[in-house]
């Protein structure tokens, strides 16, 4: 599958541009280390260049002359690197016009700037991981929360590599009984157990398949995060709780009812499910102009959001103008509500006001005659683990998603979803004792398509598709 200018010697900025202690510029194949040759000057006299050894000296353009920047450098031998080809590693200072000028420097001297996840595709290319590993690779970097970090990780171990292989084995055993059948017709009453492969076409190819995709549903708040969206009077204290909850200063905090118009939006973390929590402003009856465009703007991101978390300041209880949120949340009866009493350390009996109040809600609005409730101040940061648990329960109740050790991306799934077709078909076929032509036709389709996903017949156009989202450098 290799194709003559994945030969080349390409180079690429490994770390983000912008200031930072420490960027790499990488260079992969056979080029690199006579390339490293030119424009390194080593601190030790009569450099050895030993593979995966630290070296350390002075980047410098052999145009000029002139010195760059001080770097550590290390050549690393084929075949054990990343991308299984010779590979160097400039660590230099990271500031954008030196980096860029060690980038550009290496290029005068041979290299070509490597597209985005060609250090990846030739590791692939070059055998030393699976399709499968590579997006899982995709997955470690573009995770927001430690979830998907995990599920990448294991798949990067070859999780989901040792299931697939083993449908795949499973599949290739009742393909070939099938194919038996096709060679030796006369015979395919003793041969063809028909019973036993349609069993085992269903239990160990055709369930497990469903299970993965399963698992993409159950991970998918770990892959793609929710929003979490905070709601409340003027004053109840919501700008607290999202600077609380985020720890920072990011919203404005004042006691003038009102202060909040727009929404602003900040990621945290619940137990590796990343949460887009957004603070809006408040909602009440009589809205001044600019209010009533904030209230907009919180419909607006309401039609996206996984929970509302209602906060109602515990020390006024729940006033006429309240009516307003329940309105807001009426109109969302798909859209999980918890309401956080806020300001408990204004009050003597929180917990006993609290009952009195949700019971209050419950009896009064039936959209919240379930809805869950926990004691919080915002501004003290009490009780606000509370509050993540309730969020994490609702995100992940009855979801079984503490189960799934890895699982699929999208793709992989989708993948999956045409498999199972083809492979369902041949099991009424079988079943119905339909020809084993027939039957051979879909089981070869779904094989191919399992091969798909681990990159044995992954074609050049999924495998652009696949690499050109990973980011330059990788
Ligand atoms: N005592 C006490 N005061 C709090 C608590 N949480 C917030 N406050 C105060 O309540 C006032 C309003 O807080 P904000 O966080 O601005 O309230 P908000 O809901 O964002 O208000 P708007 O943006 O106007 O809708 C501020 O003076 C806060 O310091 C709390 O837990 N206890
Ligand atoms: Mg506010």
């Amino acid at each position: 599958m290799k194709l003559d200018r994945e030969f080349d010697t390409i180079c690429a900025i490994a770390t983000p541009l912008g200031q930072g202690g420490i960027g790499i510029v990488r260079i992969s194949g056979p080029e690199s280390l006579p390339i490293l040759r030119l424009i390194f000057r080593p601190a030790r006299k009569d450099c050895p260049f030993s593979s995966h050894r630290l070296y350390y000296g002075t980047i410098f353009n052999p145009e000029t002359g002139k010195d760059v920047d001080e770097a550590l450098c290390v050549y690393m031998k084929a075949p054990k690197t990343y991308t299984r080809e010779d590979v160097v590693e400039i660590q230099c200072h990271s500031g954008p016009a030196v980096i860029s000028h060690i980038l550009s420097i290496v290029m005068s001297q041979g290299a070509r700037l490597a597209e985005p996840g060609e250090f990846t595709k030739r590791a692939f290319l070059n055998g030393r991981i699976s399709l499968d590993q590579a997006e899982a690779i995709l997955d470690i970097i573009e995770a927001q929360g430690s979830g998907l970090a995990e599920l990448g990780m294991a798949g990067l171990k070859g999780g989901l590599h040792e299931i697939l292989a083993s449908i795949k084995e499973e599949l290739t055993y009742c393909l070939s009984a099938i194919e038996v059948a096709i060679d030796y017709p006369e015979e395919d009453a003793e041969i063809l157990q028909e019973e036993e492969i349609s069993k085992r076409l269903k239990e160990k190819v055709i369930l497990p398949i469903k299970t993965l995709i399963e698992s993409y549903e159950k991970t998918k708040i770990q892959r793609f995060g929710v929003n979490v969206i905070l709601i409340g009077r003027p004053n109840a204290g919501k700008s607290s709780l999202l600077n609380a909850l985020c720890l920072e200063e990011r919203a404005i905090v004042t006691d003038i009812p009102g202060t909040t118009r727009d929404v602003v939006e900040r990621q945290i973390e619940i137990n590796g499910i990343p949460v887009t929590l957004m603070d809006t402003a408040g909602i009440r009856r009589a809205p001044d102009v600019i209010e009533a465009i904030g209230i907009k703007k919180i419909h607006e991101v309401a039609k996206k959001a996984k929970i509302f978390v209602w906060l109602i300041d515990i020390s006024e209880g729940i006033v006429l103008e309240d009516q307003a949120v329940i309105d807001f949340l009426r109109e969302y009866p798909n859209t999980k509500i918890i309401v956080a009493f806020n300001k408990i350390d204004k009050v003597k009996d929180a917990n006993g006001l609290a009952k009195e109040l949700i019971s209050y809600l419950r009896e009064n609005a039936p959209i919240l005659s379930k809805v869950p409730f926990c004691l919080i101040s915002a501004k003290r940061q009490k009780g606000l683990n509370k509050l993540t648990e309730l969020i994490f329960e609702i995100l992940t109740r009855d979801s079984g998603i503490e189960t799934v050790k890895c699982a699929p991306n999208l793709r992989q799934k989708q993948v999956l979803e045409r498999c199972i077709s083809y492979l369902s078909s041949a099991f009424e076929n079988i079943n119905q004792k339909m020809s084993p032509d027939i039957v051979a036709i879909d089981l070869r389709k779904g094989l191919d398509l399992l091969g798909e996903i681990t990159g044995e017949t992954a074609t050049e156009d999924i495998l652009d598709k696949i690499f050109s989202n990973f980011c330059l450098g990788k």
